[in-house]
């Protein structure tokens, strides 16, 4: 049986893991954008396949676009949204026609993930990102100063809060601004091409949608997806989108994929299979009422995509990036559903039995401890999780007979 297709995300000819290092690492899929053409423009056939042909002259295969960032206008439904819809069906027609087909996307507001620390020491001397509710508390009610904020703490939160933030040095807050702005879209390179980013600047953007909630958030998903799906078919491409990364409100913005329910709104409001899933088990799995693997049972036909990866939570929402077959999600058994989904689709003879998986996030270690990169993807995490999710899936395989 054909195995989970093992891919690898490649941040491009910037990136301080090369394509030799990749194929070393056993992967034989590549995830990577076009991070240098600016949100919200066309990605020329020029562009996609100078990069394509750069990733196949390694011998190795662009797999899977992550991502087509969406502009903040569409996310708004304000401004050029319909300008920039227009420029996505344009990027897609052109992917499609350089032979890819899968195409991951987010829709998270101003920020698209957030950490508090991205260099979170473990135990055994390796780092990993994490978020802590405290953190951002002082970001928002200390650092950012962000109005309203105020009303989503108790009294008592507020003063622990104060506490916390009087125990931090000056470096200490400027790691959490920075770790937060990191997650900037366009931030390929990690939070050194943030530095300077003025905080005035992050909350001007966070009002902008001030009058947006969720339900109006979701429309507008709904909306731009109503526009790109018939494109999307017409041109072969699987778009999945990503969840919350984290899974639940953050900085008062509205959020509109981290449950279960969010997915099935998603796939009511477009039927097409071609309006389909990312399946980030850590992002999902941040969350305790977030039963993975009977998500994965109920929308496995439109999962086109996969990031493997474990949080370990506390019930306080603070979590940290454990290694990838520990902390909360039970990775054997997501590995195992993943493994019965391809089953299936190769029982039923469907066209699209490639289910391309990336490990998600690394540890930084060993060497990466002093090598400079981009947070969560220096090489060899990302080689230790890729090695142990290929055994986990060939230990299953074998069990089964499969
Ligand atoms: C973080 C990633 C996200 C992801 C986008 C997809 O490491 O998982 O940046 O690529 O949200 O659109």
């Amino acid at each position: 049986m054909a195995n989970l297709e093992q891919t690898w995300r490649w941040y491009g000819p910037t990136d301080n893991v090369s394509l030799n290092d990749v194929k070393q690492a056993g992967a034989t899929g590549i995830v990577s954008a076009l991070h240098h053409i600016p949100n919200g423009e066309v990605w020329t056939i020029k562009e996609i396949i100078k990069r394509k042909t750069e990733i196949e002259s390694e011998g190795l295969t662009w797999s899977v676009v992550e991502s087509v960032p969406v502009h903040e206008d569409i996310k708004r439904k304000s401004g050029n949204f319909e300008h920039y819809i227009q420029n996505y069906k344009q990027t897609i027609i052109n992917l499609g026609k350089c032979g890819i087909d899968t195409l991951c996307y987010n829709f998270m507001p101003v920020v698209d993930w957030t950490r508090t620390n991205l260099n979170y020491p473990l135990k055994d001397g390796s780092t990993c990102l994490s978020y802590s509710k405290m953190d951002m508390a002082v970001f928002e009610l200390f650092l950012l100063k962000r109005p309203g904020a105020i009303t989503r703490y108790t009294t008592d939160e507020q003063k622990q809060t104060k506490k916390h933030f009087e125990s931090l040095t000056e470096i200490r807050k400027n790691e959490i601004i920075e770790s937060i702005i990191a997650g900037l879209p366009g931030s390929a390179k990690g939070y050194e091409v943030q530095k300077g980013y003025e905080l005035q600047n992050f909350q001007t953007l966070l009002d902008t949608y001030d009058t947006i909630d969720v339900t109006k958030m979701k429309a507008h998903l709904f909306y731009f997806l109503n526009k790109i799906t018939p494109t999307a078919e017409e041109a072969g491409i699987r778009l999945c989108i990503h969840p919350d990364d984290p899974p639940f409100p953050i900085l008062g913005l509205p959020r509109v994929m981290s449950t279960a329910q969010d997915v099935r709104d998603l796939f009511e409001a477009v039927k097409s299979p071609n309006n389909g899933l990312t399946f980030c088990t850590g992002s999902f799995g941040a969350r305790a009422d977030n039963e993975l693997i009977s998500m994965i049972e109920e929308f496995g036909s439109r999962i086109h995509f996969i990031h493997l990866r474990a949080t370990s939570r506390n019930n306080k929402g603070d979590f940290y990036e454990a290694d990838h077959l520990n902390g909360d999600v039970d990775m054997f058994g997501v590995m195992r559903a993943l493994i019965e989904e391809q089953n299936l689709r190769i029982t039923k003879k469907r066209k699209d039995i490639r289910m391309p998986f990336r490990p998600d996030h690394g540890h930084r270690m060993l060497h990466d401890l002093t090598n400079v990169g981009n947070p969560g993807y220096m090489a060899i995490g990302r080689l230790r999780g890729l090695a142990e999710l290929r055994g986990l899936e060939l230990g299953i395989k074998k069990s089964l007979n499969i």
